[in-house]
């Protein structure tokens, strides 16, 4: 496409959208002020950098073998790189405590600190990028047998809990030295394969070793916490000890954020409908966006109503500063950076469309009128929002439309296959 269709295709929409009362420009300046926390361990499959570091388990499986996946540091962050400039907007990196840069020596997970992620900090200092952090609570000997925070063992447990606090410290770290507040998110797998005689006691030592991990305060300048439930994962399909109750219940009662992972709850439950409940109750949460295929969480984000269901809620409440929006699949089966790019950019349209429908749809509600609520509704599924996009894309000096997916292609013949 020239930059003149593109600027003529942007002017019809702008002027289709005028007639209906929405105004392409204030929804544009809003969709550029909107991070997505991009996932690192897309890139590697869940790998993560350490010496000794344990194969992927506890309930996370990554299926294919498609060639080129980052082995180091530098790889991730040349990939992440080619992904960014493949994304209009400015973003933020989500790294795992596993990605330390360990300098080929044994650092346990209760060990960690900022110094491992100096050269992460450099990076997204100069990219301008903010930076959101996770503990590493699997593929470790310690998780082995599947528990962390609730072992029963209290050794174990000291030692995650030191892991959690040492993690929150780095997010601080992270904030202070980019300006950019983190958001540090804690996962556990624990639970059980089958049905346990007592669901009550790992719940129990859960909220104790959280109060534990949490109890130093930090700015929320500087680091937010996060707490993420799941109902089930593959091993713990009969219970989990951080369930959705669970941990509702706990960040409401010490005041954390409530991560929502789209995967994580029955087939056809959604999370958009959650966020609107939990926000009339909390500041902000943190949202997983990803995509549940029967048993599996995580397959790469699509533009499907679920996304844009998620999108709506964002937009159309104007809950762009209570949201925190991060991206969480991992596929070994396609190129990792197409991954990476095709969900960011999926989650960036399905702003830019729920941001112009946002007036359409309110019109009608507002006056009591749900004739007209419908109508328009529907009607907005096929207004020009392509032209905006395009445009968007454009004027964000990113590739328009399916250009980006040569410059992947360039990059796996220059790159990746040479891995
Ligand atoms: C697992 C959770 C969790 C992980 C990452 C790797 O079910 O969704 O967020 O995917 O921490
Ligand atoms: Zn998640």
């Amino acid at each position: 496409m020239t930059h003149n269709n593109i600027e003529q295709a942007f002017v019809l929409a702008r002027e289709r959208y005028a007639t209906l009362g929405v105004d392409v420009d204030h929804a544009l300046k809003t969709l550029a002020t909107i991070p997505v926390s991009l996932h690192c361990w897309q890139g590697d499959d869940v790998g993560g950098f350490e010496n000794a570091g344990g194969a992927l388990g506890n309930g996370l499986a990554v299926t294919g073998n498609y060639p080129g996946k980052a082995r180091t540091p530098e790889e991730l962050r040349a990939d992440l790189d080619l992904t960014l400039s493949l994304v209009p907007g400015k973003h933020r990196l989500n790294l795992h405590a596993f990605y330390g840069e360990f300098g080929g020596k044994k650092v346990d997970r209760d060990e960690i600190t900022s110094e491992h992620f100096k050269n992460w900090i450099a990076w997204a200092k100069k990219n301008g990028l903010g930076l959101d952090f996770n503990p590493t609570y699997f593929s470790h000997p310690k998780a082995a047998d599947g528990f962390t925070l609730t072992s029963p063992d209290k050794a174990v447990r000291k030692f995650w809990i030191e892991h959690g606090i040492r993690s929150r410290e780095i997010g601080a770290a992270f904030g202070k030295a980019l300006g950019k507040t983190c958001v540090t998110n804690v996962w556990i797998p624990d639970g059980y394969k089958d049905t346990p005689a007592d669901r009550v006691a790992p719940r129990a030592r859960l909220a104790e070793s959280l109060d534990a991990i949490f109890k130093k305060p930090i700015s929320p300048k500087l680091n937010l916490d996060a707490v993420e439930p799941k109902l089930f994962g593959i091993g713990s399909e009969s219970y989990v000890a951080g369930s959705h109750e669970f941990y509702l219940a706990y960040a409401v009662s010490r005041k954390k954020l409530l991560t929502l992972d789209a995967g994580h709850y029955h087939p056809t439950e959604g999370i958009a409908d959650k966020i609107s409940s939990v926000l009339e109750f909390l500041p902000e949460i943190l949202l997983h966006v990803s995509r549940g295929v029967r048993w599996d969480s995580d397959h790469v984000v699509i533009l499907n109503d679920d996304l844009l269901a998620i999108a709506r809620e964002i937009a159309v409440n104007g809950f762009e500063k209570r949201v925190h929006i991060g991206l969480d699949y991992f596929d070994a089966s396609i190129n990792r950076v197409a991954a990476w790019t095709i969900g960011t950019r999926n989650m960036l349209r399905a702003l830019l469309i729920a941001l112009l429908e946002t007036p359409l749809i309110r019109t009608g509600e507002l006056a009591g009128d749900f004739t007209t609520r419908l109508a328009l509704q529907e009607e907005a599924k096929s207004l020009p929002f392509g032209a905006v996009w395009d445009y968007y894309c454009e004027s964000q000096s990113v590739p328009v439309g399916e250009a980006w997916l040569a410059e992947v292609k360039r990059y796996e013949t220059e790159v990746l296959s040479k891995r």
